[in-house]
């Protein structure tokens, strides 16, 4: 049997750059929250995800921005967090985008082993990605390795493990090698919540809805999930309802067949809506739901 290598990846870039999907896309299975709309993941995720004889654990971040809200500056901090107990970065930079937000990232982390990931390369040309390749040139004593990634195309995952696992240290496995995440369902299950939220509603209401998952009722055949949205104002509570309760209801249908999906059985669920006044700028609040 070959050595054992297994180490932590932290995927790390902007809002919007393709983290989660980058997860989702190496697990095969969606764990993670995908959204048109930046600022989507709030919290760690993690995909464990076997290659020969490597295990990768990929940490999802959310997206590097400076806010002034409480509930942004938690997130900014999970993302340096998970830098910090990393073994490896993957620093992901769409190939549409300029490579302003890489130099911020080397002038903050000047030190930081990472990997260059140009995702979204199905938005350009090859001519456009091999300018692109050659931007990044007059970096390539900093970074490891620079590999063109689409997760679209679903082209290039292995070439891409062949190419981590060079960096990832000898060591026993972490996890069962028969597990894709450590997170719990129930957190697999309000993120499905979440991104319905970020498909169907608009404006700033995404953004101000945390999901909570009060129960899980465990059947044989189905699974009966009680979930309540917790929005800031009142008035938030009517348009997440919409009208004669037809919002609700998609969000319910698209975020049941997710469930479904994952742990295939049949789903019954239920939501509900309430407020909890400005609850993203509330420290007590934020600490009770896990944000602190
Ligand atoms: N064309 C194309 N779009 C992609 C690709 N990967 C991701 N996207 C899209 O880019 C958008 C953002 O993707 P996410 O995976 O949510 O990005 P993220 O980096 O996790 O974003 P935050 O969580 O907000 O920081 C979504 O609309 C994805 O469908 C790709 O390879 N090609
Ligand atoms: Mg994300």
């Amino acid at each position: 049997m070959s050595t054992q290598k297994a180490g932590f990846v932290a995927v790390i870039g902007k809002p919007n750059a393709g983290k989660s999907s980058l997860l989702n896309w190496l697990l095969d299975e969606k764990i993670a929250m995908v959204s048109k709309k930046a600022n989507a993941t709030r919290k760690r995720a993690n995909a464990i995800v076997m290659h020969g004889s490597t295990q990768f654990i990929f940490v999802d971040t959310p997206g590097i921005h400076e806010s002034e809200r409480l509930l942004n500056k938690f997130m900014l901090e999970e993302a340096m967090k998970a830098m910090g107990d990393a073994d490896l970065i993957l620093f992901l930079s769409p190939a549409t985008d300029s490579l302003q937000s890489y130099k911020d990232f080397l002038s903050k982390n000047p030190k930081a082993p990472h990997v260059v990931l140009l995702t979204k390369c199905d938005k350009i040309s090859n001519e456009q990605l091999l300018k692109k390749i050659s931007e990044f040139g007059t970096y390539q004593s900093n970074f490891k390795a620079l590999v063109p990634i689409s997760t679209k195309r679903q082209s290039g995952k292995s070439y891409l493990l062949d190419e981590l696992q060079k960096f990832i240290p000898e060591h026993p496995y972490f996890y069962d090698p028969e597990l894709i995440t450590t997170q719990m369902v129930r957190e697999i299950y309000a993120e499905y919540i979440r991104e319905a939220i970020f498909e169907f509603v608009s404006d700033e209401i995404p953004y101000s809805s945390n999901v909570i998952i009060d129960k899980v009722e465990e059947g044989e055949r189905l699974d009966k999930i009680y979930a309540t949205i917790m929005v800031e104002k009142e008035s938030q509570k009517n348009i997440l309802i919409g009208q004669n309760g037809s919002t609700i209801k998609k969000i319910g249908v698209r975020s049941r067949n997710m469930m479904e999906k994952i742990i295939n059985k049949k789903i019954f669920i239920k939501i509900s809506i309430n407020y909890s006044k400005n609850w993203t700028k509330n420290e007590k609040i934020l600490t009770k739901w896990g944000f602190s």
